[in-house]
């Protein structure tokens, strides 16, 4: 099996808890299970969450020999954390980088992000649609 990690930073596990008009009604547990029913044959996802930066970059380093790809949602870190835009540089395989709402129509500190000079693609706005898309993109790369 080929392992996919879908990472999530920081409040992430507050997904379907708090802000809904923002964020949904639907879980971490959803996003796990849209994902893996979005996984082709002979690939599995490991799905981490973690409201602490240096935990993020530990799963990427640990990722490196481990996995064919990240999909990773890094939270309010995006927008501040160079360390874990160098850690994903460290890392060969495909990085998708998704955000369930539409950072371009937020406020102005939305609109940079660290790890899109990093990510091979991005995703904003699609909901939680946008992890399953990451991990279909993923499997077609790591495939190819
Ligand atoms: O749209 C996204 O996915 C974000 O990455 C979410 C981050 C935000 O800082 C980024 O600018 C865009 C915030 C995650 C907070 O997650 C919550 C989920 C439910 C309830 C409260 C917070």
């Amino acid at each position: 099996m080929k392992t996919i990690l879908i990472l999530n930073g920081p409040n992430l596990n507050l997904l379907g808890k708090r802000q809904p008009h923002i964020y949904g009604h639907e879980t971490l547990e959803d996003v796990e299970r849209l994902c893996a029913a979005a996984c082709d044959e002979g690939f599995e996802v490991r799905l981490e969450q973690s409201n602490h930066e240096g935990r993020i970059i530990d799963w990427i380093h640990e990722a490196r020999e481990t996995t064919c790809g990240i999909v990773i949602n890094p939270g309010a870190f995006t927008h501040t954390s160079v360390a874990i835009m160098d850690a994903l540089n460290t890392y060969e395989p495909p990085v998708i980088e998704v955000h369930i709402s539409q950072v371009h129509k937020r406020e102005a500190f939305r609109h940079h992000s660290y790890v899109s000079l990093r990510a091979d693609g991005v995703i904003a706005g699609f909901g939680l649609d946008g992890y399953a898309a990451g991990v279909r993109r993923i499997c077609r790369l790591a495939s190819a």
